[in-house]
């Protein structure tokens, strides 16, 4: 029987606050025991308070007093939780994990045993790929594969680096993690290493007559549970995309200053992509967006509102650049209806952050009302956080396809509000995001494959159920009341939507992982965590 304590399982550091959450209405009595057995503080908890997305009286066990390095348990009753550790240093292994997945998703290489063990695989997708309705073929061998299926997508592609490169602003110490790739020890961090083996991979989708960039490559259908050099089908490349040359210009513009140290030439050639991108890509009007073409199934990435992407293409461009035209074109988005966020689907936050830190001159009203903006929206988010025991900002309309990218999301829009009012209580309230993610949740696991002790073990992911062995360091989407998949409807049908999951394998709208989800919880742990 699983516990019904539920706790970070991965662990805490000794200065952070510290909440495990335990069902019940009453106020209970409840006590820590390190690994010795004995009993290093005992409480009376307040009552429990009801959470609307739980249906679940809730009660928070506080513990941050125990501060001491070691293994831990608390019980309340007859209940004992998971064990769990403290100390100083507790993420690193789950930070270099979820930075090597996407080595393990490189597309169009040879993966060695030595660096990839069972995942190790021929070169794989390396045809060419057709150009979706013509007899025209292109290489565009490389990147990773986005997700649990092998698509590459332009989309997804962009947010994730801009979420990694967001992550090495906040936490320099990533450029020094061996990810223990072929290339480890060269003079370039590893982190850097493996971006540029997706950047070169976007580069080849930027269409050279025109500088357009194509949505994506895939294959027409989703193949089956296969490792990826078995997905042989004919590659397509879908047509440009208004959200993919806007992202494309934002995330090169982004990356070129990352490479100027290491490889002048590289950063030039990404400059100069995304001065081509960003130039037309409003010349790309299809009424509605990107939309699969007729016999393509695979991934849309679809996106209503196409003018949060030109928001930040236009932020990125001025940051980088300077020009005079890219700040007011981006003045003049900030007057329209932009969606904010650190999505796929909505970006324009990734704008905001590079409008503020910018060095070339900007306008101080426009600067207050972005400033005033996202303190607004955390506030919101706090409110929500103040209202469930689990102290984080969702209520029972929240679980969505992805959810646990949402959490990341809003945990750095939290800390986005402490770096502007330096209040303590976003920061705070943003590492329990992270906190839900390790464990303590409805849910009852650790969200990270390959960590903590109630773990996913069928991830929605080819690699994983080809080899049978869940790939390690992978975020899993996690609950989705929308139940958009048979094994959704069939386990979760009739529950809360918090508790909205399957560990399933066929459960791709909660149980699959993607390179975007990643990103978002690295950029987090970067800002709260180090
Ligand atoms: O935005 C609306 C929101 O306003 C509404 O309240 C809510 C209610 O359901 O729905 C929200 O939209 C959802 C959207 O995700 C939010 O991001 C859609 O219902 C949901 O269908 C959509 O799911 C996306 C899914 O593709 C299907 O399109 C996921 O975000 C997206 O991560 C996922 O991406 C797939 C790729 O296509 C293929 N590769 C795997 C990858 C991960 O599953
Ligand atoms: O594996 C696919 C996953 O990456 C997608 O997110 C998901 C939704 O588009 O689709 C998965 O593929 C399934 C397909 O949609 C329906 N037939 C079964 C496929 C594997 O579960
Ligand atoms: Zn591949």
């Amino acid at each position: 029987m699983k516990s019904k304590i539920y706790v970070n399982e991965i662990g805490y550091r000794p200065d952070d606050k510290k909440v495990a959450v335990f069902c019940g209405k009453d106020a209970v009595k409840y006590k820590v025991f390190n690994e010795a057995g004995e009993c290093v503080l005992e409480k009376m908890s307040q009552a429990g308070i009801l959470n609307s997305a739980t249906g679940d009286e809730e009660i928070k066990l506080d513990f941050s007093e125990v501060k001491e390095n070691g293994t831990y348990t608390i019980s309340v009753e007859n209940e004992k939780s998971v064990t769990f550790s403290i100390q100083e240093n507790i993420y690193d292994d789950v930070r270099k994990s979820l930075m090597r997945f996407f080595f393990l998703q490189r597309c169009g290489t040879e993966l060695t045993k030595e660096y990839a063990g069972v995942y190790a695989h021929p070169a794989c997708h390396n045809t060419k790929a057709r150009i979706y309705g013509t007899d025209e073929f292109l290489e565009v061998n490389g990147g990773w594969h986005d997700a649990g299926d092998y698509g590459r997508y332009i989309v997804a592609a962009a947010v994730t680096l801009a979420a990694l490169f967001h992550a090495i602003e906040n936490d320099e110490s990533l450029l020094k993690v061996d990810m223990q790739i072929p290339e480890s020890g060269q003079a370039m961090p590893d982190i850097l290493t493996e971006i540029r083996y997706e950047l070169e991979w976007m580069l080849k989708m930027q269409d050279k007559a025109t500088g357009k960039v194509y949505h994506k490559v895939t294959c027409a259908n989703f193949c089956d549970f296969v490792m990826p050099e078995h997905e042989t089908e004919e590659l397509i490349i879908c047509p440009f995309s208004l959200t993919a040359t806007a992202d494309f210009a934002a995330c090169m513009a982004m990356a070129v200053k990352f490479y100027e140290p290491y490889d002048k030439a590289f950063a030039d050639k990404m400059a100069k992509a995304a001065k081509r991108a960003y130039a037309v890509m409003r010349e790309i009007q299809v009424p509605g967006g990107f939309l699969n073409p007729e016999g393509v199934v695979t991934g849309t990435y679809e996106d209503k509102n196409e003018l949060d992407e030109q928001y930040w293409a236009a932020a990125e461009m001025y940051k980088a650049f300077g020009d005079e035209l890219y700040k007011n074109e981006f003045e003049n988005y900030v007057n329209q209806e932009v969606m904010h966020g650190y999505g796929w689907e909505d970006v324009a936050s990734f704008g905001n952050l590079a409008y503020l830190s910018t060095s070339y001159p900007t306008d101080e009203k426009i600067a207050d009302k972005l400033r005033n903006a996202m303190t607004e929206k955390a506030d919101a988010l706090m409110q929500k956080c103040n209202a469930n025991s689990y102290e984080i900002s969702f209520d029972e309309n929240d679980y969505i396809w992805g959810s646990n990218m949402y959490i990341a999301e809003n945990g750095s829009h939290l800390f986005d509000a402490y770096k502007i009012t330096g209040e303590e209580k976003y920061l705070v309230a943003a590492k329990e995001h992270v906190h839900y993610i390790f464990g303590k949740n409805p849910c009852n696991v650790c969200f990270i494959t390959g960590f903590g002790t109630n773990q996913v073990l069928n991830p929605h992911h080819r690699p994983s159920a080809a080899t049978k062995q869940a790939m390690p360091g992978m975020l899993i989407g996690g609950p989705d009341s929308g139940l958009h998949d048979p094994d959704a409807v069939r386990d979760c049908m009739g529950l809360a939507p918090a508790k909205c999951y399957t560990d399933k394998l066929l459960s791709y709208s909660t149980n699959e992982v993607t390179i975007y989800w990643n990103s978002a919880l690295l950029m987090l742990m970067a800002q709260v965590l180090n």
